[in-house]
C-alpha cells in the first residue's frame, strides 16, 4: 500500500469572504468569492469521486487565507503535525486546524519555535520528506519536523525552493511512486536526481502543483500540453478551475490535507 497517494481521507475548508483580503505576491486582482466557491465545490467533487471521506470544514472569516488548509498541517499514517506558518497572519489557522486533527489521530504533535514551516513546503514520497527552505519555511522549521517524525521511522531531507516561489510545491507534486511532476527550473537544482520526473511544458510552469489523489490526478485547468503529456504517461487527469485561487497564489495541492490515519 502506497503511503504517499493512497488516500482514505481529505479536509479541506470552505472559501470565506475574506479571501478577498488573502496574501498574493503580486496583485492580479480580487478573486470573485462567488467562482472561488464553485471551484473549490468541483475540486470536493472529485477527491469525493474516487471514494475519499471529504470533510469541509466552516469558512473561517478571521483567517482570510484558510481556505489553504494544506499550510497549517501534515498528515501521516502515524499522526498529524500542527505547523507553524511562517505568514504571521496565517499562524491561527494552525492551531484552529489541531481539534480536527484530534478527531482523526490519536497522536497529533506540534512544530515548537523559533523556527517556522508550511505544509506547502512539505512533498511526502515512498522514501523520504523534502522540505523546501522557502520564504516561509526555515532551517529550524525543518529540524523541528525531523525531530517531530523521528520516532516514525521517517527521512526529513532538507532542499531549497526556487527564489521568488511562494512555495516548494508550488513547483512539483508526487504522481506516483517514485514519479515527480515538476519544473525545469527545479528539476535543474537536482533534488529530484534518482526519480523519475515528468516536466511541465515551458510557459505551464503553474502545472506542477497538482496532487495524485487514489486513480486520478487533478491539475488545474488551462495547461493543455502538460495535461497531455500526463495522459500519454497513463495518468487518469481531472482539470479543475483554478483561477481565482491562482490570483492568492494558491493550486491544487493547496486545497486540502490528505492522509490515510492507522486503522
Ligand atoms: C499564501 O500566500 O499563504 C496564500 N495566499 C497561498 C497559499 C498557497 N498554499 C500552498 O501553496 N500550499
Amino acid at each position: 500500500m502506497s503511503r504517499s497517494f493512497s488516500f482514505t481521507h481529505a479536509i479541506c475548508r470552505a472559501p470565506s469572504p475574506s479571501i478577498v483580503d488573502g496574501l498574493r505576491a503580486v496583485d492580479t486582482g480580487a478573486p470573485d468569492l462567488d467562482l472561488f466557491r464553485a471551484h473549490h465545490a468541483a475540486y470536493v467533487d472529485a477527491l469525493r469521486d474516487t471514494g475519499a471521506n471529504v470533510t469541509v470544514l466552516p469558512a473561517l472569516d478571521a483567517f482570510p487565507d484558510s481556505v489553504f488548509v494544506e499550510d497549517a498541517a501534515l498528515c501521516l499514517t502515524e499522526g498529524a503535525i500542527v505547523m507553524r506558518p511562517g505568514a504571521p497572519s496565517r499562524r491561527g489557522e494552525a492551531a484552529a486546524m489541531r481539534p480536527t486533527l484530534e478527531t482523526f489521530y490519536d497522536d497529533v504533535r506540534e512544530i515548537d519555535g523559533p523556527g517556522f514551516i508550511e505544509g506547502g513546503d512539505i512533498l511526502v514520497t515512498e522514501s523520504e520528506i523534502l522540505v523546501g527552505t522557502s520564504a516561509r519555511t526555515d532551517a529550524a522549521g525543518v529540524d523541528a519536523l525531523r525531530a517531530l517524525v523521528a520516532d516514525w521511522d521517517y527521512r526529513v531531507r532538507e532542499v531549497q525552493t526556487p527564489p521568488d516561489v511562494l512555495h516548494f510545491k508550488t513547483d512539483c507534486s508526487l504522481l506516483d511512486a517514485d514519479t515527480i511532476l515538476c519544473t525545469r527550473r527545479l528539476a535543474a537544482s537536482g533534488c529530484f536526481d534518482g526519480y523519475r520526473q515528468i516536466h511541465t511544458a515551458d510557459g505551464e510552469e503553474a502545472a506542477a502543483n497538482a496532487i495524485r489523489f487514489n486513480q486520478h490526478v487533478l491539475l488545474p485547468k488551462g495547461f493543455p500540453r502538460t495535461a497531455e503529456t500526463l495522459g500519454k504517461a497513463g495518468y487518469d487527469i481531472r482539470q479543475i478551475g483554478n483561477s481565482e485561487a491562482a490570483k492568492l497564489d494558491g493550486g491544487m495541492s493547496c486545497l486540502s490535507l490528505r492522509f490515510r490515519p492507522a486503522p
